[in-house]
């Protein structure tokens, strides 16, 4: 049985914090019920976030040396093989003898084949093919730079908590082999991110065409091994893996999250740990809310004050800043690493107060306004009728895209109440041509519908009813959808009333309802097709700590997840539910601040084993391969 060392942290319960203020007056239509609380005093607690970040310790991987293995002799399975024994050391044949004894005489593995979030596409599961990873497996891969990476964050998860050493090498045996195998294929039916997991008593083989395939094979490993895989130290455990395939292919090429750091401004570490959040769930889109009313948090050498100025405030007051040039790009190439890639927005024309305080040419009135850390919104805007803010655009956004390598640049577009149709319009044309000319393509909220089409826009949708005459006919005119439905997939509305933070102008949301849509036929007027995917948007108004942002990630972005990744055949609320709790187990051994909530069977032992977020050492990068 499974002992770990040490304790578990309490999921997190945020109750210490002050009060979530009164409601302010409502500033749009569609905030029905006006609850934007601000964070008043509650915001001391952001200054230690730095300290609250947790980083998987990797002691133990770092201490193992990569060993190339003679793939040969790992075919013998069976020790009393006398041909296949030939030439193996005692110790590799008491290995072997290990886990043959294991496989016959053990207790099955802990996990379904099906536990999986989110729910693959198909699953077959075989109870006789269980696998026993034993300390002497190795991690085969195929001879591509990409792949060999993949199996080397493969072995920095596994290593310490097996403790075991998990060599990789690039020597891709002859069938049978034991350990795990990392395999390029070029089986079309996979797709850009699709992969296929073979368990077998005799080893482990996940197959893809792609790099990114491989990778979400790899977490869907993770998660079939007991929870224990989670301890950034050695545990004493069965590393039983259920036998039989899965096949498994995303419903949707946009699979996504957003965090604001511009009301409250989050560390490269945080956003760090965010990105490996969402690479368990199989995420691969992170969308940076860079820039608001409340701050700048991007370095741009044109216009140097946006950061340094307009990056000093916050929500609340609290503290500011900004990400520099090196800081971005740091962000921008851990999350390719894992596959995911960053959609920075620069919100314009409205949500710009931070700019103005720096350049108060930019504004109607050519005055710059004072810093503003409250949390209404619509009141701000660069001036759509003078040219100098086509040059603020153009330079800022080339920057940005010169440090950013993915194919999109969010142009914002939200809530720029003060700035007339018309005007608005042309403004966001005028951007949309800058942003081609960039060779990017363009995403804007669902209010640049209006505006007219370019080629690959994107909007993006977080209303809250299912009809947008103009949203549709912006799809009509050849617009595509990402969906984030203020009432389903808004990770700052409040779980249920006595949240301790968030908001409910969009309602309350639970897990059920994070769950509980269907993307393809969520807008009227929208056909499947036009759907890209799925974006759960978390605004951090009231969030200021990185744990408060697990908190309200956790359970409900795996539930968005799914809805992205999942066939819709696999959609089942009681079955989801189950699945789900099973990770409150993982959560706790990884030291992930998630929120308990009532309508999930979290498991009695969902909180065996305190690890407190340790350091503020970085995430750990996989380290080298033979
Ligand atoms: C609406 S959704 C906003 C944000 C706020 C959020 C709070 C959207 C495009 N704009 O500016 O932070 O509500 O829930």
């Amino acid at each position: 049985m499974s002992a770990p060392p040490r304790t578990a942290p309490e999921p997190l319960d945020p109750t210490h914090r002050a009060a979530t203020p009164p409601a302010e007056a409502a500033s749009t239509p569609e905030r029905e019920t006006a609850a934007r609380g601000g964070t008043g005093g509650g915001i001391a607690a952001r200054a230690n976030a730095g300290a609250e970040s947790v980083a998987r310790t990797n002691a133990s991987a770092e201490a193992q040396a990569a060993v190339p293995v003679d793939a040969a002799a790992e075919t013998a399975a069976g020790a009393d093989d006398a041909a296949q024994a030939a030439g193996r050391t005692a110790e590799e044949l008491a290995g072997a003898a290990e886990r043959k004894a294991a496989a016959l005489l053990g207790p099955p593995a802990a996990a379904r084949l099906g536990d999986v979030v989110p729910a693959p596409e198909r699953v077959e599961p075989d109870a006789a093919a269980d696998y026993l990873l034993s300390a002497d497996a190795v991690i085969r891969v195929s001879a591509d730079p990409a792949a060999v990476a993949v199996a080397g964050q493969l072995a920095a998860l596994l290593r310490p908590a097996t403790g075991y050493p998990l060599p990789v090498t690039d020597t891709i045996a002859p069938v049978p082999a034991g350990g795990i195998a990392l395999a390029l294929t070029n089986e079309v039916a996979l797709g850009a991110e699709g992969y296929r997991l073979d368990i077998s008593t005799d080893g482990v083989r996940i197959a893809a065409g792609t790099a990114a395939g491989l990778f979400h094979g790899v977490q869907t490993l993770r998660q079939l091994l007991p929870a224990a895989v989670e301890s950034a130290t050695p545990v004493t455990e069965r590393w039983v893996l259920p036998g039989g395939s899965i096949l498994d292919r995303p419903r949707y090429p946009h699979r996504g999250a957003m965090l604001d750091v511009a009301r409250h401004f989050f560390g490269v570490t945080d956003v760090l740990r965010v990105i490996d959040h969402l690479a368990r769930y199989k995420l691969n889109r992170l969308h940076l809310h860079l820039t608001d009313d409340q701050g700048w948090r991007i370095a741009i050498d044109s216009w140097p004050r946006l950061a340094t100025v307009g990056g000093a405030g916050a929500v609340g007051d609290a503290p500011g800043g900004y990400y520099t040039r090196a800081d971005y790009q740091r962000i921008v190439g851990y999350a390719a690493d894992r596959h995911i890639t960053v959609i920075p927005e620069i919100d314009l024309p409205g949500h710009t107060n931070a700019a103005l305080t720096a350049y108060g040419e930019l504004a109607p009135d050519r005055v710059a306004p004072p810093p503003y850390a409250g949390t209404e919104v619509g009141f701000s805007y660069v001036d759509p009728a003078n040219e100098r803010t086509y040059d603020f655009v153009a330079d800022v956004l080339g920057e940005i895209a010169a440090l950013t390598p993915g194919r999109w640049l969010h142009i914002g577009g939200d809530e720029a109440f003060k700035v007339p149709a018309e005007v608005y319009a042309g403004f966001v044309e005028r951007t949309q041509r800058i942003v081609a000319g960039l060779g990017r393509d363009v995403i804007g909220w669902h209010q640049i519908a209006p505006a007219a089409h370019c080629d690959g826009r994107i909007l993006q949708w977080w209303g809250t009813t299912g009809d947008d005459p103009a949203t549709a006919e912006a799809v009509r005119r050849g617009a595509r959808l990402i969906l984030s439905p203020g009432n389903h997939a808004y990770l700052d509305m409040k779980y249920a009333p006595d949240t301790p933070i968030g908001h409910d102008w969009a309602g309350l949301i639970d897990v059920r309802r994070a769950y509980d849509w269907n993307p393809a036929d969520h807008l009227a007027g929208v056909p499947a097709e036009a759907v890209l995917g799925v974006e759960a948007p978390l605004w951090t108004e009231s969030v200021t700590t990185l744990a408060e942002i697990e908190f309200m990630l956790f359970p409900r972005l795996p539930a968005i997840a799914e809805l992205g990744w999942s066939p819709r055949s696999t959609h089942d609320w009681a079955a989801f539910r189950e699945r789900l709790a099973l990770h409150g187990t993982r959560w706790a051994m990884a030291g992930i601040a998630y929120h308990r909530c009532p309508d999930l069977p979290w498991p009695a032992t969902a909180v065996p084993a305190p690890r407190r977020p340790s350091s503020s050492a970085e995430p750990a990068e996989p380290p080298p391969v033979t």
